[in-house]
């Protein structure tokens, strides 16, 4: 089972990582290897999340890997990358709690908290001994998050907030929940610990995607928080958005480790599986299937890499992000249902983990901006006509 998880490297890119990067991959690897393969199909199964796997993660320098100081790994972005690609190429799931927490909830305390709240927050979320959550979705606003409702109302010295967040990742684990309200000047983040009054997050089941993650509903009721708890440098929308663009990047890499999943899968299994006269992988219909899949693992690798080297130099526009991440998980949502395809009946039994990664891509797909609103932001920075209302 584990074999899965072997490199798919048709170019020899490893030859462009240093041993650093290729020792931070290959021990992510092993991790998912003994440790998330193992359980993942009981927990996608019951519908939970393998919190023991947390200060395994931890150590492994998993949260916030590309940040500075606090504790964190200070790691590069092709580094980073690649943790979140085998760490997908295991669950989404398990790439999601890392992504919310390093990227989205982390990142965001990093780049416009004050120092306090970096050093209360960050050292303790880099140890994974406090886990975080990132409120901006709501019930009527997703892919525009600019309308959103919760209001954070200035009461004296502090701030009084309302409203309901929705489709939260990790959202009743959280010890920490950075939560996007409209002020009366402009859209402000709030740190919101777990168990201040009026605070509460309620778990969405029934999900037939992402079931090995927690998603919940927050739910502020006259939440009264101090200044101290707004993150002081962020004005606007482009506070979350610039989070998102963190994240994105992330997913980027991830959904290579779905898709290599799946396609390993269905190599192995056709090439074992006879029916007629041969191997299904001595057909031409069955072969290219499997040149297609291995071609866009390759194109989505070489996409990543530049990216990194973008990132790394500073130089990475979110329109850059948009595009990997829009490309590289319509890749491996196709690659999924290919592989899925292939293999015949049983590919849709957890004996396999291709249907798995195919159901959790659905949501990849969706979050962070869906597929066709990365589209959007593209075509309004080809054409600089914007599509959007
Ligand atoms: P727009 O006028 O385009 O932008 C407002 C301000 O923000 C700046 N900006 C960005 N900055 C950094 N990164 C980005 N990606 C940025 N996009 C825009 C922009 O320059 C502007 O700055 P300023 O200073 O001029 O004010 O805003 P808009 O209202 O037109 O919206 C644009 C749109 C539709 C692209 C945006 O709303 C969007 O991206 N919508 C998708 C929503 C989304 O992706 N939600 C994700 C929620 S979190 C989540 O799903 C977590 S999943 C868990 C996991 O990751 O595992
Ligand atoms: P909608 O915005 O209603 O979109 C529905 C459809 O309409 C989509 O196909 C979309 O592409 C299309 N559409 C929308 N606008 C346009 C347009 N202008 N032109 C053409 N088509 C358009 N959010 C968080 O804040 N934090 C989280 O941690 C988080 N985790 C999540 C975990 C899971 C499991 C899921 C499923 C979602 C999560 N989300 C989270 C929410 C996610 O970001 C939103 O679901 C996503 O942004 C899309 O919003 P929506 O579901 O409201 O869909």
């Amino acid at each position: 089972m584990a074999d899965v998880l072997r490199d798919v490297d048709f170019f020899n890119l490893d030859e462009l990582l240093t041993p650093e990067e290729r020792m931070a991959r290959d021990s992510v690897r092993q991790f998912v290897a003994r440790e998330v393969l193992p359980v993942v199909e009981r927990h996608f199964a019951g519908e939970t999340f393998p919190l023991d796997l947390v200060p395994r993660m931890a150590e492994l320098g998993m949260f916030g890997a590309n940040l500075k100081g606090y504790g964190c790994a200070g790691m590069n972005n092709v580094a980073y990358g690649l943790i979140m690609q085998e760490l997908e190429a295991g669950d989404s799931g398990l790439r999601s709690f890392a992504s919310v927490q390093s990227a989205l909830s982390m990142y965001a305390i990093y780049a416009f908290g004050s120092e306090e709240q970096k050093n209360r927050y960050l050292p303790e979320m880099a140890k994974g001994k406090l886990i975080g959550c990132f409120g901006l979705t709501e019930p009527d606003h997703g892919s525009d998050p600019g309308g959103m409702e919760t209001r954070a109302r200035r009461d004296g010295n502090g701030w009084v907030l309302n409203g309901t967040k929705r489709w939260i990742t990790n959202g009743s684990l959280a010890g920490v929940a950075v939560v996007w309200a409209r002020t009366d000047d402009k859209i402000a983040g709030f740190l919101i610990e777990k168990g201040t009054p009026g605070f509460t997050a309620r778990d969405i089941h029934g999900k037939f995607s992402m079931r090995a993650s927690v998603t919940s509903e927050l739910i502020l009721e006259d939440v009264r928080l101090p200044d101290s708890a707004r993150l002081p440098e962020a004005r606007g929308l482009r506070g979350p958005l610039s989070c998102l663009t963190q994240a994105r990047y992330g997913i980027a890499w991830g959904a290579i480790g779905a898709a290599r999943t799946c396609y390993n899968c269905a190599l192995d299994y056709t090439k074992s599986r006879r029916q007629f006269s041969r191997v299904l992988a001595g057909y031409q219909l069955v072969q290219s299937k499997l040149v297609k899949m291995m071609t866009e693992i390759t194109k989505a690798q070489m996409v990543c890499l530049r990216l990194a080297q973008l990132k790394d130099a500073g130089r990475a526009r979110p329109e850059h992000v948009s595009f990997a991440k829009r490309n590289n998980v319509a890749m491996a949502l196709e690659a999924a249902r290919t592989a899925r395809d292939m293999l015949g009946a049983n590919g849709i039994v957890n004996e396999y983990p291709v249907i798995r990664h195919m159901l959790n891509l659905e949501t990849v797909n969706t979050y962070e901006g869906t597929f066709d609103v990365q589209t959007l932001i593209l075509g309004r920075d080809i054409t600089g006509e914007n599509a959007f209302e």
